[in-house]
């Protein structure tokens, strides 16, 4: 009994921090005018810009945002209504928020970010969530450039239950190559890539990820495939710049965006979608392994101005 309240209590203690840290940074100094009937002074519009931008939802929107309310002459009592129906629109694309999954074919599902962003765990909490939904799953280690990578993506596959292909630090592609070959012989319904997240320098990163990417096309060209790039929601807007040089690797599908479960803002979902038009599809909410969830847009813009 006891272990369930506390269980209850960890949720919704994340659950505030992951939403609220977000409305408070967006309505800091304003939580007391937003009952009057007035429009808002060029002052506080300039205000409601630097919250925007403090709230980590990326300059382009903030100022989009800012003008509309300029334009349309919103006042105090209508913002947060305005935002909420700004917000829902950013995130439309995200509103089906479920992985592309079909079961009568290999669903590869291709991990990018940067180093520590939180792909390996992400991995590691997707193959048990996938597993517990009654679907066969196998790990590719294809981070072949970090020492003890592939231990760390072993232990995670030890703890969710699932298969994994190691080579031990040998090229990418190979570990690749052969995770696909053993997918499809062996009927696995996922094959989850792990990807290195620094390499001596962009250009080999994206060289690499590219290889990568031509070994599935090459090997599983009828696959289901989502391009999955990691981001940790603790650094706001160098995640933009992070989705610039990944996009220019391979084709982004979605995002997981991790460590919602701190003092992050989660702003850059609203960013990513804006400036990029890539849906969020999972987030991360601690290190264990069921903290892991699906996206939900509405509840996530209900509870930011909950
Ligand atoms: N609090 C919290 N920590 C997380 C979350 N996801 C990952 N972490 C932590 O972030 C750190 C880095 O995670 P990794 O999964 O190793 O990151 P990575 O992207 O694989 O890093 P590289 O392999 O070095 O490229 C670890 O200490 C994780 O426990 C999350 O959702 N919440
Ligand atoms: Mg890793």
């Amino acid at each position: 009994m006891f272990n369930f309240f506390k269980k209850n209590n960890e949720e919704n203690t994340q659950k505030t921090n992951i939403f609220q840290n977000t409305g408070n940074a967006i309505l800091a100094g304003f939580a007391n005018f937003l009952n009057q009937d007035k429009p808002f002074d060029e002052f506080e519009l300039e205000d409601i810009e630097s919250n925007l931008i403090r709230a980590d939802i990326g300059v382009e929107l903030a100022v989009d945002i800012v003008e509309k309310i300029r334009k349309n002459k919103i006042t105090s009592s209508k913002l947060v209504d305005f935002l909420k129906n700004e917000f829902e629109n950013t995130l439309k694309d995200s509103a089906e928020a479920q992985l592309k999954y079909d079961a009568n074919k290999l669903n590869v599902y291709f991990i990018v970010g940067i180093n520590g962003a939180g792909k390996t765990t992400l991995i590691g909490k997707l193959a048990n969530k996938l597993k517990n939904e009654g679907k066969k799953v196998l790990i590719a280690a294809g981070d072949t450039f970090r020492a003890a990578a592939e231990e760390q993506l072993d232990i995670w596959a030890q703890r969710a239950g699932v298969d994994i292909v190691r080579k031990d630090r040998i090229d990418s592609s190979a570990v690749i190559y052969e995770g696909l070959e053993k997918a499809q012989k062996e009927g696995y319904n996922v094959l989850l890539i792990d990807t290195a997240g620094r390499l001596q320098n962009k250009f080999n990163l994206i060289e690499e990820l590219k290889k990568n990417k031509s070994v599935i096309a090459k090997l599983a060209p009828d696959c289901i495939n989502e391009n999955i790039l990691v981001l940790d929601a603790n650094l706001g807007q160098n995640g933009l710049s992070q989705a610039k040089v990944f996009t220019e690797a391979v084709d982004v599908t979605c995002c997981a965006v991790t460590k919602l479960d701190g003092s992050a803002k989660g702003g850059i979902i609203f960013a990513i979608a804006h400036d990029y038009h890539i849906p969020t599809k999972l987030i991360g909410v601690g290190e264990k392994i069921d903290d892991i969830r699906d996206f939900d847009s509405k509840e996530f813009i209900e509870k930011i101005f909950a």
